[in-house]
């Protein structure tokens, strides 16, 4: 039996943080054992913020090292870059006919990115949720893995996917979201009221994937939490709650067995044991990440490979598109 599809992505802007790894790569390397995987790098996306191009071509080729460092496997998995399958465009067209303004004014991310780029609020931005539509459609996956962040998208997705399905006749599968159970919204470490974000004004918010030992260290010493004292699994205690997940994630310790080993251990105490577990989870990825970075040519041909393997895929869904539209 064929195995199910899925499909999900990032975009190549600035360098992965933790909260990227738990609530994306980390989920997809489990689920490419089981299912028909495509990982996209959303270049098309990362331009609707301005972008230093040198630096966005450099940061496509990292992202790919990265999703092979963190463990998807580019002969199981397909791993492409967005803007080099020129369907994602043509349906994002197709689909900005059927998406509503009204649609569009209510999501959360456009309110969030046009505040903070209010000098560029631009038609790409607003526009973002269905070319994301087109980029999950095109392949007709069975689940999108995202973070909790993107879960409005997701729903677009679905609704447009019905809208065409009843105005055209059933050509798309309506995907359903899939979340982790926890980690689903790392928090930032400098604001635990707000998700961990890449593009955040300060490093002090996230955890790189790059970052140091010592840089790990200092950042979980400086991450925000409340005057109490113990170190309990209480989620109003937003930063300590933030932490004691990682911690979980990142040790696949039980609550229960992180409490009782910290039961009368001070934050201070917490913190330090938190940071040493991090570094050592992430050691082996960055020791990864270190050789493949260099070897320009190798991921290059993954790119390639992967491009004619999602266009194969992509060209049949965007023909039946085109067909039971008219423009066939
Ligand atoms: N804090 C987070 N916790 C869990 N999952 C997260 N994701 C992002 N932040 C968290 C998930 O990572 C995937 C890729 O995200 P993206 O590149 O599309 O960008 P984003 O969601 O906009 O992530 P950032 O870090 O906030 O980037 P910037 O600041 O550049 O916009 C998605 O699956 C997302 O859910």
């Amino acid at each position: 039996m064929a195995k199910s599809r899925i499909l999900s992505g990032i975009q190549p802007t600035n360098i992965l943080h933790i909260g990227n790894y738990v609530g994306a790569l980390q989920q997809w390397v489990t689920l490419q054992q089981t299912h028909d995987a495509f990982f996209c790098i959303v270049d098309l996306h990362a331009i609707t913020v301005k972008q230093d191009p040198k630096q966005l071509h450099d940061n496509i080729r990292q992202l790919a090292a990265m999703y092979i460092a963190a463990g998807i496997d580019p002969k199981q998995s397909t791993i492409f870059v967005q803007s080099r399958v020129s369907a994602h465009a043509e349906l994002g067209w197709v689909l900005n006919t059927l998406a509503k303004v009204s649609d569009l004014e209510r999501m959360t991310q456009f309110k969030d990115k046009s505040a903070q780029h209010h000098e560029n609020i631009n038609v790409g931005l607003f526009d973002y949720p269905v070319l994301m539509a087109a980029d999950i459609l095109l392949y007709q996956p069975e689940i999108v893995p995202v973070g909790d962040d993107q879960s409005q998208h997701v729903e677009l997705t679905r609704t447009l996917a019905q809208r065409f399905n009843k105005q055209f006749g059933d050509v798309f599968h309506v995907p359903k979201l899939q979340l982790r159970k926890e980690g689903a919204r790392i928090m930032a470490l400098d604001d635990p009221t707000k998700k961990m974000s890449k593009s955040a004004g300060s490093n002090a918010n996230y955890i790189a994937l790059t970052d140091s030992a010592d840089v790990i260290r200092k950042k979980i010493r400086r991450a925000v939490t409340d005057s109490g004292s113990q170190v309990v699994f209480d989620p109003k205690r937003a930063g300590l709650y933030n932490l004691l997940t990682l911690y979980r994630i990142f040790s696949g310790m039980t609550e229960a067995a992180i409490e009782k080993k910290f039961a009368g251990a001070k934050y201070g105490d917490f913190k330090a044991d938190l940071a040493e577990v991090i570094i050592t989870a992430l050691s082996p990825l960055q020791e990864r990440y270190a050789a493949l970075i260099k070897d320009e040519k190798h991921i290059e041909a993954i790119l390639d490979d992967g491009a004619k393997r999602a266009q194969a895929v992509a060209e049949v869904t965007l023909k039946k598109v085109y067909d039971a539209v008219g423009l066939g």
